[in-house]
């Protein structure tokens, strides 16, 4: 099952009435080419990497997986990524518009993402939990929880749904 985030296209291309989907099953020997809608970055102009993998879990732990970086500010060849790997030079399709040039001001993905190369990466806003279930961080300002005893990041997704609401 090979899904793409935040990308979508139609299952018939030629029809443009046709569902819009962003996942479609593949069997071996088999090939789609897929017209994405709206382009790189989609209709709300994300800004880094989507990730396409098989949505087969088993596979996508195998290394089925790669991603899509889309890109902020033209890449002329003349920046690198945070551990000094240049990036290279990219220019877009002829029908499409030149992006703008990198600033001072506005490095472009990823080089925006602050932190420091070789250093631990910054905590997410509502901070991680330790093995034994304490957040190592604390969460910016704005968002501040009223009590971390009421969080548990990940639960609606790690947490298995009581055994009375399972299907067997
Ligand atoms: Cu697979």
């Amino acid at each position: 099952m090979f899904h793409l985030h935040n990308h979508q296209w139609r299952l018939e291309p030629e029809d443009p009435k046709s569902t819009i989907i962003d996942s479609i099953s593949i069997s071996p020997q088999e090939c789609y080419t897929l017209d994405i809608l709206y382009g790189a970055g989609s209709l709300n102009g994300m800004i880094g990497d989507a990730i396409f993998h098989c949505h087969l879990y088993p596979h996508f732990h195998e290394g089925m997986w790669t991603l899509w970086r889309v890109f902020d500010r033209l890449q002329d060849g003349g920046a690198t990524y945070p551990d000094g790997t240049p990036i290279a030079p990219l220019m877009p399709l002829k029908d499409r518009p030149l992006p703008p040039p990198r600033d001072d001001l506005h490095p472009g993905y990823p080089n925006f993402v602050e932190g420091t190369f070789g250093e631990e990466p910054l905590q997410p806003p509502l901070g991680v939990l330790t093995p034994g279930g304490q957040p190592t961080g604390s969460p910016p300002f704005w968002r501040k929880p009223t009590s971390w005893k009421t969080l548990c990041p990940g639960p609606c997704t790690r947490t298995p749904a009581p055994a009375s609401r399972r299907k067997m």
